[in-house]
């Protein structure tokens, strides 16, 4: 089983358009929404909603990976994502946000069609099953990635790995591809600007790129914002910057503005 594919969205002048993907965390302890949606009926209708905003994809996550995090066994975070995965599939293309293999098999069997893996690993499950992967760089592991993350030159080296995995999945039958620069994973404040101000560098390894900037501490710390949902305005900034710097898809919690700010620069200010 799997869920309708929507094609990719070309806009008047016949460029494809960016996608948003729209964030949807079945947990307890997300930074952002954690134990808002726990209940699969409330995440079934986040999801819905989330679609009705313009949500190109919706992306469905058992396991909190915000810094410090503590890890969930696979089986609770495969209880939790495929009943929504299930609901949402027949109305919506839906990735899952996994970094367990058990899980990303599960989901997919459910009905998703792009395995989201902060981990990177996971190329074979979207290989033996013909669905689309995103390739997310993290330095560590979410419990210990923010004691003090170190690069030389943190562009060079994420595109460096990022380039390494996708060659791997294209190698190994993965036909559609994505890279993540992972902002906030194992990152500095530092290391997020200049990977935000390097993606061109990442643009230009040949696949598509996706940003998750949503609502993440180091736009808190930009802007005094110390609640989550006060960080609306960093986040379509990033946002917008990212897509002019030729992202294809940005990973957002507030679906409706971010589509709106997507579709003014790509049918509007984009193409006058
Ligand atoms: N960020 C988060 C989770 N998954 N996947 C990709 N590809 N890129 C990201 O930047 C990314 C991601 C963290 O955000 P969120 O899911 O809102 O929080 P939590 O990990 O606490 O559930």
């Amino acid at each position: 089983m799997s869920g309708p594919a929507r094609p990719p969205t070309a806009d008047r002048v016949g460029r494809v358009r960016p996608l948003v993907m729209g964030v949807l965390n079945v947990t307890p302890d997300s930074f952002s929404d954690g134990g808002r949606f726990l209940d699969p009926e409330a995440a079934i209708a986040h999801g819905l909603r989330l679609v009705a905003e313009g949500a190109d994809l919706v992306d469905v996550g058992g396991e909190s990976t915000r810094p410090g995090a503590s890890p969930v066994p696979p089986d609770v975070e495969r209880d939790r994502v495929v009943p929504v995965v299930e609901a949402l599939a027949g109305h919506v293309r839906v990735s899952v946000d996994t970094r367990h293999r058990e899980v990303a098999e599960a989901a997919v069997d459910a009905g998703a069609t792009l395995i989201n893996d902060v981990s990177a690993s996971l190329w074979p499950v979207a290989s033996q099953a013909g669905v689309g992967w995103v390739a997310m760089h993290m330095r560590g592991a979410p419990a210990t990635m923010q004691i003090d993350p170190h690069y030389e030159d943190v562009v060079a080296e994420v595109a460096d790995f990022l380039a390494g995995r996708a060659a791997e999945a294209t190698e190994g039958g993965v036909g559609e591809v994505w890279i993540d620069p992972g902002i906030g994973f194992g990152k500095t404040l530092r290391h997020n600007l200049e990977l935000l101000a390097g993606l061109r560098s990442l643009v230009a390894l040949g696949h598509p790129v996706v940003v998750g900037t949503s609502r993440k501490g180091f736009l808190g710390t930009l802007l005094d914002a110390t609640s989550p949902e006060d960080r609306l305005e960093g986040s379509l900034a990033t946002a917008v910057w990212a897509l002019t710097q030729g992202a294809r898809m940005v990973r957002v919690h507030d679906v409706r503005p971010t589509a709106e700010a997507v579709r003014l620069i790509a049918e509007e200010v984009g193409s006058p």
